[in-house]
């Protein structure tokens, strides 16, 4: 068996969360995370028949979502509670590795200091649910506070059309990275089945989802996607934040961002377009 701290997987956790807490992004217990795993792969590292504990379902109202699509599937996930800043340091108190069971979630590896996955659990399985309908190369779910565009909400209309174009003119590359646009919630309250219900639904038509005046919700094939996404979110609420109290003499125009996704061969939300 081979050692579970070299696992590529554990690497990823700790190198992204110590990335986000870097950035100011995840701020004390901010922001969560949950990876998909490939049984096989994780079958070099442990013994999937060691089952540590078994963990009712996390979230405010515990257990009354359905999770049956994800029967059998193993996630490794950030403990709730628990800081992005300390993951790389203390990988087994901050992680944990678990399957998903009929009567909660089995654990493999990780909270050994009794935790428990994210309480946002709610949300990211009904969002790995939702985004494994619409690809079945999904793995990764990622919610994070980043400064700027939290920012934005305060200052911004919240509505999708708007603020996904607004947010298409601060960087040339934005129409490429998300084409399909981002979802936004209004203020709910978090770690309930009714948010993770609520961003699941927008996760149907959208691989990021506001949460207004919280945070944000990506979704992705791999980690650097995942991250990629709402880092282009970031930089371009960023480049608002820095430039909305300042007159505008400059844009980037929609017939550019049509040569862009024409070029770069992507479908966008043409709707999302003046
Ligand atoms: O896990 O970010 O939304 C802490 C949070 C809750
Ligand atoms: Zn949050």
């Amino acid at each position: 068996m081979k050692d579970i701290l070299t696992a590529p997987f554990v690497k990823e956790m700790c190198d992204t969360t110590a990335n986000m807490y870097r950035l100011g992004w995840d701020e004390r217990n901010g922001g969560n995370i949950s990876y998909l795993l490939d049984e096989n792969e994780v079958a070099e590292y442990l013994d999937l028949n060691n089952v540590i504990r078994t963990i009712p379902l996390a979230g405010v109202n515990e257990g009354d979502f359905d999770v049956s699509a994800l029967f059998g599937k193993i996630f490794i996930v950030t403990g709730t509670g628990k800081y992005f800043k300390n993951v790389a340091g203390d990988p087994e108190t901050n992680l944990g590795i678990i399957r998903i069971a009929k009567n909660g979630v089995e654990l493999l590896w990780g909270y050994n200091d009794g935790g428990r996955p994210t309480s946002e659990l709610p949300s990211h399985f009904m969002c790995h649910i939702a985004r494994l309908k619409q690809d079945s190369e999904h793995r990764v779910v990622m919610h994070s506070h980043p400064t700027h565009t939290l920012a934005m909400n305060y200052v911004h209309e919240l509505d999708e059309k708007k603020f996904t174009h607004t947010l298409w003119e601060m960087c040339t590359e934005c129409i490429v990275v998300f084409p399909d646009g981002i979802g936004i919630l209004p203020w709910m309250l978090c770690g309930t089945n009714e948010i993770g219900e609520a961003t699941a639904k927008k996760m149907k038509d959208f691989r990021l989802v506001i949460w207004a005046m919280h945070g944000i919700y990506g979704a992705g094939k791999t980690m650097d996607e995942t991250f990629g996404l709402i880092e282009t979110v970031e930089k371009a609420a960023q480049i608002y934040m820095l430039t909305s109290h300042l007159p505008r003499i400059n844009t980037i125009k929609d017939e550019d961002m049509l040569k862009l996704v024409e070029l770069f061969g992507v479908k966008c939300r043409k709707d999302f377009l003046d």
